[in-house]
């Protein structure tokens, strides 16, 4: 039985990556996309979301959703994913013929979760917590409904965001505290797991070698993604995080996972927005959060290059 996942997403170079290994890996039922404000505005990564449906010809919904954080102003990540929020060279991007859907992404997410049998839809989220902590706020049952959540956000060793805080939380933290204390088992695929996912050049020419264009586009991507990442983060390949939070609900033995109490610090005067593990005791009987440890780095590539060969 695939597992049926919402993917809410800010493309988002590797967020496109994660939407079309969803897409492309027979062991996901992709239900919808849903997308908030995060990487750029709400208007330029629904856009990117319908731009990548439409070159990989997938036939999933988008539900746009919230606009900005909780409580902060609107922060976007254009120093690494460019003006548009997916900057790309050498791939003219089509006007997306892919629409999207009427309902707020918060509502489907809600109703999935509501009328499907319980625990059999899993939340993918690769960007701000928002509409995440909005969904469990308007309908608090879903936490006892949903299966999981795998997110892609935090760390418990480093920053990026600042020198302690990931992106994802570090600009809505209050929305990341809300999703960290609801019942549901959550696991936490952070910077120490992500940064071990590196699109370096031998991974770009497996998949230059698929020949085909959503591969090309996955190429062109990791191109401008590196140049971004080496520019503004000083990495020489860029880590391409969250399709790591997709990889593991596809398949739970490409990382290890450890179970630890977290938290996220909302007050720091310099650490707001970091996420915070308490590993100085053996995980108590009912702790519902994990954070992912160690890649299977060949593992994961495989089920990346594999999706992307069945999408054509
Ligand atoms: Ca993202």
């Amino acid at each position: 039985m695939p597992s049926t996942i919402i993917l809410d997403c800010d493309p988002g170079h590797d967020d496109a990556v994660a939407i079309l290994l969803a897409a492309g890996n027979p062991e996901i039922d992709l239900a919808g996309i849903t997308t908030v404000g995060g990487n750029h505005t709400i208007d330029k990564v629904t856009h990117n979301a319908q731009v990548i449906a439409t070159i990989a010809g997938l036939d999933v919904p988008i539900y746009p959703g919230a606009t900005r954080p909780l409580v902060r102003p609107v922060e976007v990540a254009d120093a690494v994913h460019g003006d548009t929020g997916m900057e790309i060279h050498n791939f003219e991007l089509p006007e997306p013929t892919v629409a999207t859907e009427a309902t707020h992404a918060v509502d489907f997410i809600i109703d999935t979760i509501m009328t499907r049998d319980p625990h059999t839809v899993t939340l993918v989220p690769t960007g701000p917590l928002t509409n995440i902590a909005l969904a469990v706020r308007k309908e608090p049952r879903i936490a006892e409904r949903v299966k999981e959540v795998v997110l892609m956000g935090g760390g418990y060793h480093v920053g990026n965001w600042s020198a302690v805080a990931e992106f994802n939380i570090k600009i809505d933290p209050e929305a990341a505290h809300i999703v960290f204390h609801e019942p549901w088992p959550l696991t936490m695929v952070g910077l120490d797991l992500t940064h071990q996912a590196l699109a370096t050049p031998a991974v770009e020419r497996r998949l230059a070698e698929l020949g085909t264009t959503t591969a090309d586009l996955v190429v062109a991507l990791f191109d401008a993604f590196r140049t971004n990442y080496r520019d503004n983060q000083g990495f020489d390949n860029p880590p391409v995080h969250d399709p790591c939070a997709v990889a593991y609900v596809i398949d739970n033995t490409v990382m290890s996972t450890r179970r630890v109490p977290l938290d996220v610090e909302l007050h720091g005067g310099i650490t707001t927005g970091m996420t915070v593990a308490d590993f100085r005791f053996p995980a108590p009987p009912d702790c519902r959060t994990q954070v992912a440890v160690d890649l299977d780095v060949e593992k994961f590539w495989g089920l990346v290059v594999d999706a992307v060969e069945r999408l054509g």
